[in-house]
């Protein structure tokens, strides 16, 4: 392709190849970087370009931090990500009540390990990087990712999920090592701050492929995120996977804890509680926001994941959920982790409605919100103003108009 009529045609055009779509987005930029780092700063420790600006923000309806300087919950950029991997200084928070961060020095660090074992241990770091590490991705997932119709952006609608490579002692080596004793069913772990940030997983789960992790994305976990270790429990909401994690105690039944507020529900129509995510995905691109310069050809890009195991299938539907196309996998393929999927579209300049389905490894596959209302028994359009009970992994579309602005779509 040469010259700048032939590039034209090509964007206008069917050319099934990978198409530059210039969309034009409308994220909220970063203030001016008006100070240089001097030059042994950015010897010492790399800066991204002076243009980038992708920036998490607060959640709409609670400021972070709030005025308690407590509650901290911001959504990650997911408009602006390639590839699968959440920089870490992009990765969403979510942080209950307590101390925004509580300040760990790794030298007093200790995590105990005890209940119903045979010899309760309490580690160092230094002794927990003296036994073989794992490095896995894996997505967490805030219970608090629930797409409103009031949602301006992908951002807004499900940026309480990211994804990093963690790197950390596997949960069941540490067990083995204390022995765990008969009867024992559950474990609970606690963080490090005034409320605990606590929560019960069942013991097969922690046996299976849970982590005591202590590195993120190549390095120290950030404070926001749990420095100097936390754990991950791949697949389940993310409130099990415990920040600045002290202990662990192994226990013969369910511990309620500070943090079953919200997670545990007294309506028979919502399960007990909330352990593991269904299968869901997200186009990240075209999004709510942006706007569509004119017909042609353009990439529809997103992130499948499931707490499942592995995506197994996208499909992608132009026309709000009438047919559906599968999309390719354009990414390697992780358990519990975010994948990226992609497929050359072009866009006519007519209306439309773009959604996307995930279907994971069990043959799950990702409900509408019509459908996820008939499983709860109520009127079709009940869940487009009223919050998913439980796991909201339903289908947010996307709507298209004539002049190529996109809107969220859920009516
Ligand atoms: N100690 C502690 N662990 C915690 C929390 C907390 O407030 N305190 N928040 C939980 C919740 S609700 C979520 S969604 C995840 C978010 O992890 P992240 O902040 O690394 O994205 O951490 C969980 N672990
Ligand atoms: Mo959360």
């Amino acid at each position: 392709m040469n010259g700048k009529s032939s590039r034209r045609k090509f964007l206008k055009g069917g050319a099934a190849a990978a198409a530059a779509s210039a969309i034009q987005s409308a994220n909220g930029t970063a203030a001016a970087q008006t100070e240089k780092r001097s030059l042994k700063d950015e010897v010492a420790y790399g800066e991204r370009s002076k243009y980038v600006n992708s920036v998490r923000v607060a959640v709409n309806e609670r400021p972070a931090p709030d005025e308690f300087g407590l509650t901290f919950h911001v959504l990650s950029p997911l408009q602006d990500s390639v590839g699968i991997v959440t920089p870490s200084a992009l990765h969403f928070v979510g942080t209950h009540r307590g101390a925004i961060v509580p300040d760990i020095s790794p030298k007093d660090y200790r995590f105990l390990l005890h209940g119903m074992v045979d010899r309760p241990l309490e580690f160092t770091l230094d002794e927990l990087k003296r036994f073989p590490s794992v490095s896995r991705l894996h997505f967490i997932e805030c219970l608090g990712n629930k797409a409103r119709p009031d949602h301006k952006t992908v951002q807004q609608t499900t940026g309480l999920t990211s994804c990093s490579e963690w790197t950390g002692v596997p949960l069941s080596l540490l067990l083995k090592e204390v022995g765990v004793q008969k009867g024992a069913n559950w474990v609970v772990s606690e963080g490090s701050e005034e409320v605990k940030g606590a929560g019960s997983i069942p013991l097969g789960k922690a046996m299976d492929d849970c982590i005591v992790a202590y590195g993120q994305n190549g390095e120290a976990i950030r404070p926001q995120n749990g420095f100097p270790v936390r754990l991950i429990v791949p697949g389940f909401e993310g409130i099990y996977n415990t920040k600045w994690l002290r202990r662990m105690k192994v226990v013969d039944q369910y511990y309620m804890t500070y943090n079953d507020y919200g997670h545990i529900s007294a309506d028979p129509k919502v399960a007990a509680f909330n352990l593991q995510w269904g299968p869901k995905s997200i186009i990240t691109s075209p999004s709510g926001g942006q706007k569509l310069p004119g017909p042609g050809v353009y990439q529809i890009t997103g992130l499948a994941w499931s707490g499942g195991g592995a995506v197994k299938k996208v499909e992608i539907s132009t026309d709000g959920g009438r047919t559906w196309k599968e999309a390719e996998i354009r990414s390697e393929v992780h358990r519990m982790a975010h994948t990226r999927f992609g497929m050359n579209w072009k866009w006519d300049g007519k209306e439309c409605e773009l959604q996307s389905r995930c279907t994971d490894e069990l043959g799950q596959i990702q409900p509408s919100r019509e459908q996820v209302a008939k499983v709860f028994n109520q009127p079709p359009d009940y869940y487009h103003n009223h919050g998913i009970p439980g796991t909201d992994n339903a289908i947010v579309p996307w709507k298209i108009a004539t002049d190529g602005s996109v809107r969220n779509g859920i009516a």
